[in-house]
């Protein structure tokens, strides 16, 4: 086993388990209260205990994809004989966590101990800088370097000025890829490779699955599009993979998940000055209404304030049900998506 594992997480577990009781997996998938895990003998259920599911304040203090975990019963687990028990999260290296972006929603883990973030956004459509950044934030505050991919380049002549804007918004690496032509595949090999964990990120359909595919061959599910459309969400969960070459991958769905962000594309991509102003406020969470060092207050018209506010409001009552919608389906599923030998 690598993915990932190493002397120092060697001794962070002799740590949390001096007898070395427990075998330490990696969580590659959530489901509501139980998860995939891989680990040594390959992949099975875990289980959090009661306890550990409780004494979480929210769900940062949960296990999420890309975590290690010490678990009991892994050899039983692996045997289809029950799901293996988690008995610690080790502390993580590096934590991404999408924050609400305006109200007071909890906060979304997406994935931890990871090293690179890739920032997916296709050359064929057009490109949101305010969206691009706040990812880029999203990675930098979890502690990860982000490295900004332009797909699909094989779309368009020329994709000069599409990398010019780029590297205009992070400052760091950019790269060009196409999927379908194998073109800047192994710049991205040799970001990742063994023992590497990359996340992919960017809206639904910018080929984060295809590229997936391409690099590594694991079948992920992608969706045809048609050539005006804007992508529809394909992956539904967040899910690691390992790679022949021993790295490990997370993919994640578009923006199912951060559906506080970009749901909504086109009325998003009306505020971007709004959006980018706002990232000058001095709370993370300014309303741009009586706060102090508001960027954003004085700057703009106050009725497209008004609207952006409104929409702002909507949105995090839309994140709510859905978070709540999608709690009592993933319950339903889980229910009939028993632990294989648990019940029988
Ligand atoms: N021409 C071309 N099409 C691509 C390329 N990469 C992906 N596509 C197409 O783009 C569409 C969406 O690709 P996906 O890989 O499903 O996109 P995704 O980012 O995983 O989308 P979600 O899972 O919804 O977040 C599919 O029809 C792919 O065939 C590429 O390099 N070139
Ligand atoms: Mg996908
Ligand atoms: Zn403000």
């Amino acid at each position: 086993m690598s993915l990932g594992w190493d002397a120092a997480w060697d001794a962070v577990r002799r740590q949390a388990d001096p007898d070395g009781a427990w075998t330490p997996v990696r969580i590659a998938a959530e489901h509501r209260g139980a998860y995939h895990a891989i680990g040594d003998g390959g992949v099975a259920w875990v289980e959090l205990t009661g306890k550990l599911y409780n004494e979480a304040a929210d769900k940062r203090a949960l296990p999420t994809v890309g975590d290690w975990v010490l678990v009991e019963r892994w050899t039983e687990a692996l045997a289809g004989n029950g799901a293996g028990i988690v008995r610690a999260l080790l502390p993580r290296r590096t934590f991404l966590v999408r924050k609400a972006a305006g109200e007071a929603v909890t906060p979304q883990p997406l994935a931890a101990n990871v090293d690179v973030g890739l920032v997916l956004t296709s050359a064929n459509s057009d490109l949101s800088p305010a969206r691009l950044d706040r990812y880029v934030g999203l990675l930098r505050d979890g502690g990860v370097e982000p490295v900004l991919v332009l797909s699909k380049v094989d779309l368009v002549p020329e994709p000069g000025a599409a990398l010019a804007q780029l590297r205009a918004v992070s400052g760091g690496r950019v790269v060009a890829i196409s999927s379908t032509r194998g073109e800047g595949l192994d710049e991205l090999r040799a970001l990742s490779g063994a023992g590497r964990t990359t996340v992919l990120l960017g809206s639904s359909g910018v080929g984060k699955s295809t590229l997936l595919n391409a690099l590594i061959g694991t079948r992920q599910e992608t969706r045809e599009l048609r050539a005006d459309e804007r992508g529809r969400h394909t992956t539904t969960g967040r899910e690691l993979f390992v790679a022949q070459d021993g790295g490990v991958w997370i993919d994640t769905p578009g923006m199912r998940e951060l559906a506080q962000w970009v749901e909504e594309d086109e009325e998003e991509q009306a505020f971007d000055d709004i959006m980018e102003l706002a990232q000058r406020c001095k709370f993370r969470d300014c309303h741009h209404a009586q706060e102090p060092d508001c960027a954003v207050r004085g700057q703009v018209d106050e009725r497209r304030l008004a609207s952006f506010r409104k929409l702002a409001a909507e949105r995090a009552a839309g994140a709510a049900r859905q978070s709540e919608a999608q709690r009592i389906a993933t319950a339903r599923r889980a229910r009939k998506r028993r632990i294989p030998g648990k019940d029988d």
